[in-house]
């Protein structure tokens, strides 16, 4: 499925093992649409449809993708076997999981071996969107209107907080 491709070509990708990983990977898809990026979203299972993996990661430059989210969870080798055949940033996100809570997906993603790196975020629902934001500052690094945005959004976060303090502290009066 390819997000405002009307517009232009997806410069990230949200690659998910499963589609049961989708409810999760949505916090990405909305994170990176609230910034006006292109995007595509995929599922493809690095054990299952081992050839679509590589194929995908191979060829991810060369179709203008910049950056990869690759979500999966248990042994979570998807976001590593993309990495290994595209030089382009992949951040993995470490789905919760029934047995082991997600610290499978996370150990499986964060201990790559040297060589091959998988930035890797939080488990769950903070992770996915944590990854949308680490893309949206990588393009932002060749996109100051991009950068902008993002320093807009920080800005944003700052002045709820702010409020909230505001807020709390008149209750107590
Ligand atoms: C991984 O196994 C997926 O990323 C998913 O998180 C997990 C379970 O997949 P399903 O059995 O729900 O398809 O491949």
């Amino acid at each position: 499925m390819t997000q405002q491709s009307n517009q232009t070509t997806p410069l990230v990708a949200i690659v998910m093992g499963s589609s049961s990983d989708y409810d999760v990977m949505k916090g990405a898809a909305s994170t990176l649409k609230e910034f006006g990026i292109p995007h595509e979203v995929r599922v493809i299972s690095a054990h299952r449809t081992p050839d679509v993996a590589h194929e995908f990661s191979r060829t991810a430059k060369q179709r203008g993708l910049k950056v990869i989210l690759a979500a999966a969870g248990k042994s979570a080798h998807l976001a590593g076997v993309l990495a290994a055949s595209t030089i382009l940033p992949v951040i993995g996100v470490p789905m919760k999981t029934s047995d082991l809570g997600g610290l499978d997906s996370l150990l499986s993603m964060v201990q790559m071996p040297a060589g091959i790196p998988v930035g890797t975020v939080a488990i769950g629902e903070a992770g996915s969107k944590n990854a949308a934001l680490l893309a949206v500052a990588i393009l932002g690094l060749s996109d100051p209107s991009l950068a902008e945005k993002l320093e807009q959004y920080r800005t944003r976060m700052a002045d709820d907080v702010r409020k909230a303090d505001a807020n709390i502290q008149n209750e107590q009066v």
